[in-house]
């Protein structure tokens, strides 16, 4: 059985939406802490980088949250899965694109508005990631135009990886400003594993 390493109120959330989206069964394996920090050596054994997600299926293990999507798709969701070359660059794209135009954005803006106590939070920071976090998502709204979904004519993992690395924009104020972003991002939402997989991570 598919076993996946790591807490839904981590990156995990977003392997635990596509493991969903497959329909097969997993094991969620929560990892060892010792005051907060890491201390897991089964994890550590999987991933060097000792961090979370890491998957494990049969002799296959994988780190790297949307690489592990990637590979979910690849092995148990032929319908989510790139259908040609063309394709698998494009959904490497969005989900590169995620990791390094706004993952650190998003987290640094949730961060400094409201997952830390407010004595805890920089508004300097917070309007600096928003503003990053505008740009990306203007460039995203220009890729959504006329188009339902980011690679193909059907939702994909793409959606999976961008939107779940999108996760704290659930509560971003302005996402009206970018129409295509908000239809798209309230589509893949939507879904019912993406639904479960919230619903593990927030209860
Ligand atoms: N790029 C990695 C990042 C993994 C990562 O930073 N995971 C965090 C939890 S969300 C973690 O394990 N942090 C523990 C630590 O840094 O000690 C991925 O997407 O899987």
């Amino acid at each position: 059985m598919i076993k996946l390493y790591g807490v839904p109120q981590s990156r995990a959330v977003r392997c635990l939406w596509m493991v969903g989206e497959t329909g097969q069964p997993y094991e969620l394996i929560p990892v060892a802490t010792v005051n907060g920090k890491i201390a897991d050596p089964e994890l550590l054994r999987i991933n060097p980088n000792n961090k979370m997600p890491a998957l494990v299926d049969g002799d296959v293990r994988i780190f790297e949250s949307l690489a592990i999507n990637i590979y979910l798709a690849e092995k148990y969701a032929p319908a989510l899965k790139a259908s040609s070359p063309a394709e698998a660059g494009t959904i490497a794209q969005w989900s590169l694109w995620a990791a390094n135009e706004i993952e650190m954005a998003s987290q640094d803006w949730a961060s400094h508005s409201f997952v830390r106590p407010p004595e805890q939070r920089d508004a300097a920071i917070a309007a600096t990631a928003k503003a990053k976090i505008d740009r990306a998502l203007a460039i995203l709204d220009g890729a959504l135009k006329g188009r339902d979904w980011l690679v193909g004519n059907r939702f994909t993992v793409a959606d999976v990886n961008v939107a779940s690395v999108c996760y704290r924009l659930l509560q971003y104020p302005d996402l009206a400003n970018f129409p295509n972003v908000k239809r798209w991002f309230e589509a893949c939402w939507a879904r019912p594993a993406a639904q479960h997989a919230r619903k593990l991570r927030e209860g």
